[in-house]
């Protein structure tokens, strides 16, 4: 409730100042070689509530050899998978038992509602560490029929040290996503968070030393991109997730050191909504997808959808809506002609109605992550405006403290203004008309990105045309924003190379030995 908003952020900031402020490296915690520290704001006021210490070159390399010290001699790689597995088992436990502690202090750094902390980022992140701990044991090879006097099998070997680059929208979640799997897979990590948000990943720090991991198989440095995130991608294989022009740079200085990378980066995902739907239900799921998380969305999460469904009720449709994804990307929505007036009306309204305020409290909306974010985004809000779309609701900075934003819908969006073009990634909804599958299709795909798509109808054959005809990562088809650790997300095009979650996520961390062996006796 709504009164406790007050109780609730100081809770947060004391959980906060009793975490360690130090780099995690080899199973201790250390002060960055350089001393500097990191400011760590509240964002909604702006102001500074601590300082952590801020890792660069030095602590990343440091982290480098406590990661490859414990994959070359450290007892890691002499565990059995299943002794893996049951660590990693131990860490989800440690997480579930600490969910609130943790709740609380991504509300704190991130901005997000407290709900959405409690019921999505962080169940979602331990059920995820709980799907790959299970998949520990179960990385196998295969045994494959040679000619001649031979046999032949293979084995799933792990990369070695990897280096994992993790953004703010989803701090935790988003580092659950990629320690999940490479630890599966037996290798050893170092993890660079955000530089706005760096809690979370401290107090997982302090959960994996309780769990018993040996020394140095995950370290955790705090720091910026181009001083600690640029030094990591000097060294093992990398794992990012981020903006796409980041993510250009990373894979082109992993591709020419020949080092494995993955990238998850921006998206523009377009929603259609055919003239055949129930009207106020795809508003309802149009505006959820978009308005989750303020907008900041755009590549993560994962878990069981009935897990979901259980913590946020059933949603209206399929229980969609409230399998609330952490990833809805940012979209252009298209609205078929028929139904364009009603919908719109209706999408300004439902946008009106959404409390935003204190994280803390009862609200849809806290603040925007940072100023940075909170200037780029009333940026493009200025541009809608110029540019001559429709605006409906909304339009401005809300309060004069922090970083709140009003919910916004612009209508009549044509595809040439830059809030179709762009990943606004915050609370901006802009929609279009269309008149035909073929015209819709053909104005989606007229975009650099390509990282997921919804579509709404109820006719079978618009919906095998949509979802053949998109050129994305995941298409949802009556529902949005539905995740489950075991489905493979990623994007087309720019919006990156490779998938994360499920099985296909695995294939990132291993690498592939072919042995060749005689066979005893050659009559055989
Ligand atoms: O991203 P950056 P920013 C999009 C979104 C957002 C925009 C800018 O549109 O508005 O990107 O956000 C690290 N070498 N997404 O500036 O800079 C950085 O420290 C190595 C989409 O925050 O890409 C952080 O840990 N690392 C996205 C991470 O990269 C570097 C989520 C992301 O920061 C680096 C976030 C460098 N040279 C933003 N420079 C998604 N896909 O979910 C930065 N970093």
């Amino acid at each position: 409730p709504a009164r406790d908003a007050p109780t609730l952020g100081e809770s947060a900031i004391r959980h906060a100042q009793a975490l360690q402020k130090k780099l995690f490296i080899d199973g201790e915690w250390h002060d960055a070689v350089s001393g500097k520290t990191l400011p760590v704001e509240d964002p909604r006021t702006g102001e500074e509530i601590l300082r952590v210490a801020e890792g660069d070159k030095a602590d990343v390399d440091k982290a480098v050899i406590a990661a490859r010290r414990a994959f070359d001699e450290g007892p890691w790689p002499r565990m059995s998978a299943k002794e893996r597995g049951r660590l990693m088992f131990k860490l989800a436990d440690l997480m579930e038992r600490d969910a609130e502690e943790l709740a609380q202090l991504e509300t704190l750094d991130n901005g997000k509602p407290i709900w959405y902390s409690r019921n999505a980022d962080i169940p979602l992140s331990y059920d995820h560490i709980r799907y790959y701990a299970g998949w520990a044991d179960k990385i196998q090879g295969k045994t494959i029929p040679v000619d001649g006097p031979y046999w032949a099998y293979t084995f799933h070997e792990p990369l070695g040290v990897v280096g994992q680059i993790v953004p703010w929208n989803f701090p935790l979640l988003m580092a659950a996503w990629k320690l999940g799997p490479a630890l599966a897979a037996g290798n050893t990590v170092v993890l660079k968070t955000a530089e706005q948000t760096p809690l979370t990943a401290i107090k997982i720090g302090e959960l994996i030393a309780e769990a018993g991991f040996p020394n140095g198989v995950v370290n955790i440095i705090s720091g910026h991109g181009p001083t600690a995130g640029s030094a990591l991608v000097e060294h093992p294989g990398i794992a990012f997730t981020g903006s796409t022009e980041v993510g250009r740079k990373i894979g082109a200085q992993t591709a020419h050191a020949l080092k494995p990378c993955t990238l998850e980066l921006g998206g523009k995902s377009p929603v259609i909504v055919c003239p055949d739907v129930d009207v106020e239900q795809a508003v309802k799921d149009a505006s959820f997808a978009l308005f989750f998380n303020h907008g900041q969305c755009c590549a993560a999460g994962s878990r069981r959808a009935t897990l979901l469904r259980a913590a946020f009720g059933p949603g209206p449709r399929h229980g969609s809506p409230w399998a609330a994804g952490p990833t809805a990307p940012y979209m252009g929505l298209y609205v078929h002609e028929a139904i364009y007036d009603e919908f719109v009306d209706k999408a300004a309204k439902a946008a009106a109605g959404r409390r935003v305020g204190d994280p803390f409290g009862d609200v849809d909306q806290g603040p925007q992550v940072d100023r940075d974010q909170y200037n780029k985004i009333l940026e493009y809000i200025d541009h809608g405006k110029s540019q001559g779309a429709r605006l409906l609701t909304g339009g401005s900075a809300k309060g004069d403290r922090g970083y709140f934003i009003e919910p916004t819908v612009f209508a009549d969006v044509r595809d040439d203004m830059l809030i179709s073009r762009d990943e606004i990634f915050g609370p901006v909804q802009c929609i279009s008309k269309f008149s035909t599958l073929e015209e819709v299709i053909r104005r989606a795909n007229d975009t650099p990105y390509g990282l997921a798509s919804g579509v709404f109808s109820t006719n079978v054959d618009s919906i095998n045309t949509l979802t053949r005809g998109i050129k994305a990562g995941t298409v949802w088809v009556n529902c949005y924003n539905v995740y489950d650790s075991a489905v493979p997300f990623g994007g087309y095009k720019d919006s990156g190379m490779g998938r994360e979650k499920g099985e296909y996520a695995l294939t990132n961390y291993t690498q592939i030995k072919a042995v060749y062996q005689p066979l005893v006796n050659p009559a055989w």
